[in-house]
């Protein structure tokens, strides 16, 4: 192996995927009458760029939204955000109030225990899995 090929290999073990590190992941219960759910978690980038988290989807549930809270006229309102940006280094929070995963029509009633699979897509077109647990 030429040598800087091997340092950069020693260096950056994972260089060539960009990651995503997530944390407080969970998706709150609901009855099975209400047709979505809202799902939260902690995004962190611990890489040298930004990242930009810009779908993701679940095999649980007809579609996945990213959304976002905020009040007007006194009201609570949401509305779908394109993508998320994380900066090198930095964390992003989905909670309650704010960013969420809305997600839709739930093709088996969920229960508190289970777990959900979701697929994050980034920018560059990768896909990162995580559990996230359904929570009472
Ligand atoms: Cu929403």
């Amino acid at each position: 192996m030429p040598r800087l090929l091997l340092i950069l290999t020693l260096l950056f073990p994972a260089s060539a995927f960009a990651e995503l590190e997530f944390s407080d992941a969970w998706i709150k219960n609901l009855p099975p009458t209400v047709p979505v759910r809202a799902g939260y978690m902690t995004m962190h980038n611990p890489g040298p760029g930004t990242l930009s988290v810009v779908s993701v989807r679940s095999e649980a549930f007809a579609s996945v939204e990213i959304h976002r809270s905020f009040m007007q006229d006194g009201m609570m309102r949401m509305e779908p955000v394109n993508d998320i940006e994380i900066e090198a280094g930095a964390s992003v929070q989905l909670a309650p109030g704010g960013l969420h995963l809305m997600m839709m029509m739930p093709k088996e009633p969920t229960s508190p225990g289970d777990e959900i699979v979701i697929f994050v897509k980034l920018g560059d077109g990768s896909e990162q899995s995580l559990k996230m647990p359904v929570v009472k």
